[in-house]
C-alpha cells in the first residue's frame, strides 16, 4: 500500500480493475493478461506532456489493477514484467515501449501455458481418471496436451463452491472430449480411489514449495495423500511469489459473505457469523509435483528457480509516487 496520490486512470484500466474485483475476470493467468493489456490501454489512452506524467500515470493505473485481489501474484508479476522493460526519452517512446512489452507479456504466457501443457501430459497415460478442483487454465493445457497425444481421460469436476468454478472446468473438458463427472466438493474423498491424478491449479507459490490456490485445495490434498492418489499442481512460472524469498506470507483474500449464502436464509437460521476465504496453503509435504513451462520441480526445490527468475528484491511499480 502507498500514500501516493491519487491520479485519473483510462478508463479501460478502470474497467479492468472492476472487472477482476468483481470476478467477471478471474484465474492467476487470465488475471495476468489482463492487467498486462489493461497497462498498454493506459499508455495508449495518455494525455500526459511530460515523459515523468506518463510514468506517474502508468504507475498511478499499476496501483488500481494491484490493489484488486491481493492473493494471485501473476497480477504483480505481470506488473513487474511490463515495467522492467519500459524505456524511452520521450512519451512516444515511453507509449511504445510499453505496448511492445505488454504484448511481449502475453505472447510468453500464451507459450508459457502451452509448454507447460506439454509437461503436464506426459504425465496422463492413455484412460486416466483425474479429479480437478476449480477452474485452471494451466490443468486445462495440461488436460489438452494429453488429449492432443491421443490418449482418452476420464476426469471427475469438483463444483467448487461458493462460486462454483469447477462448472467452467467441466464444460471445458467435455469440450475437449473427456468424459466428465460432476461432483459437490463433501463427495472428494469418496471418489479419489478411482483417480490417476488429482491436478490443481495455482494463484501463487512460495519459496518454500506450498501451493497457494482455491479454498478446498488443501483439505482434497490431504485426502489424495491418504489415499494415495498423486497430486499435482500445474503452474506456470509466473506464479512464483518473488516476495515469500524475503519472508512474506501471501494474503489470503476474504470474500463477501453473499457469496456463501442470501442473506433472507441467513436471518432465516439465526445470522450466524460467515467466513469466505477464497484460497488456502497446501504445505510442499502434500504436493507430488509443481509442473512448469520450466519443467516439473519436486515443490521443495521450486525456490531454486524463483531465485534464478525473480531475484532477491524484485521491482515494486505501484509502490512508487
Ligand atoms: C481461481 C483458482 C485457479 C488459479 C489458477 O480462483 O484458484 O486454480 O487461479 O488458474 P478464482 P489458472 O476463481 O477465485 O480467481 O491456471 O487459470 O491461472
Amino acid at each position: 500500500m502507498t500514500d501516493a496520490p491519487e491520479r485519473e486512470v483510462a478508463e479501460e484500466v478502470s474497467r479492468v480493475a472492476e472487472d477482476i474485483d468483481t470476478m467477471e475476470i478471474r484465474g492467476a493467468a487470465t488475471i495476468a493478461d489482463a492487467a498486462a493489456r489493461a497497462l498498454a490501454a493506459q499508455a495508449d489512452a495518455s494525455e500526459a506532456e511530460s515523459p515523468s506524467a506518463f510514468l506517474d500515470e502508468l504507475r498511478a493505473a499499476a496501483r488500481v489493477l494491484h490493489d484488486t485481489r491481493p492473493t494471485a501474484v501473476s497480477l504483480p508479476n505481470a506488473l513487474r514484467y511490463v515495467f522492467r522493460d519500459v524505456r524511452g526519452a520521450t512519451v512516444e517512446e515511453l507509449r511504445e515501449s510499453v505496448r511492445e512489452s505488454a504484448a511481449e507479456f502475453c505472447e510468453r504466457l500464451d507459450t508459457a501455458q502451452h509448454d507447460l501443457g506439454r509437461v503436464g501430459a506426459n504425465r496422463l497415460r492413455d484412460g486416466d481418471t483425474i479429479m480437478t478442483h476449480c477452474h485452471s487454465t494451466d490443468v486445462l493445457a495440461c488436460v489438452e496436451g494429453a488429449v492432443e497425444q491421443g490418449k482418452s481421460l476420464s476426469a471427475y469436476a469438483k463444483e467448487t463452491r461458493p462460486r462454483n468454478q469447477g462448472h467452467i472446468t467441466a464444460d471445458a473438458l467435455s469440450e475437449m472430449g473427456v468424459d466428465v463427472t460432476l461432483i459437490v466438493d463433501s463427495a472428494a474423498r469418496r471418489y479419489l480411489n478411482d483417480v490417476d491424478h488429482v491436478l490443481v491449479g495455482a494463484d501463487s507459490i512460495a519459496a518454500d514449495g506450498s501451493v497457494i490456490n482455491k479454498i478446498g485445495t488443501s483439505g482434497l490434498a490431504v485426502n489424495a495423500r491418504d489415499r494415495g492418489t498423486p497430486i499435482v499442481c500445474a503452474a506456470q512460472t509466473i506464479k512464483l511469489h518473488p516476495g515469500t524469498l524475503t519472508g512474506h506470507t501471501v494474503d489470503i483474500e476474504m470474500r463477501d459473505e453473499s457469496e456463501v449464502i442470501d442473506p433472507e436464509t441467513a436471518e432465516e437460521i439465526g445470522d450466524p457469523e460467515v467466513l469466505n476465504p477464497a484460497f488456502d496453503v497446501t504445505p510442499p509435504r502434500y504436493v507430488d509435483a509443481i509442473v512448469t513451462e520450466r519443467g516439473q520441480f519436486p515443490p521443495e526445490s521450486i525456490v531454486t528457480l524463483m531465485r534464478e527468475l525473480f531475484g532477491e528484491s524484485p521491482i515494486q511499480p505501484w509502490e512508487q509516487a
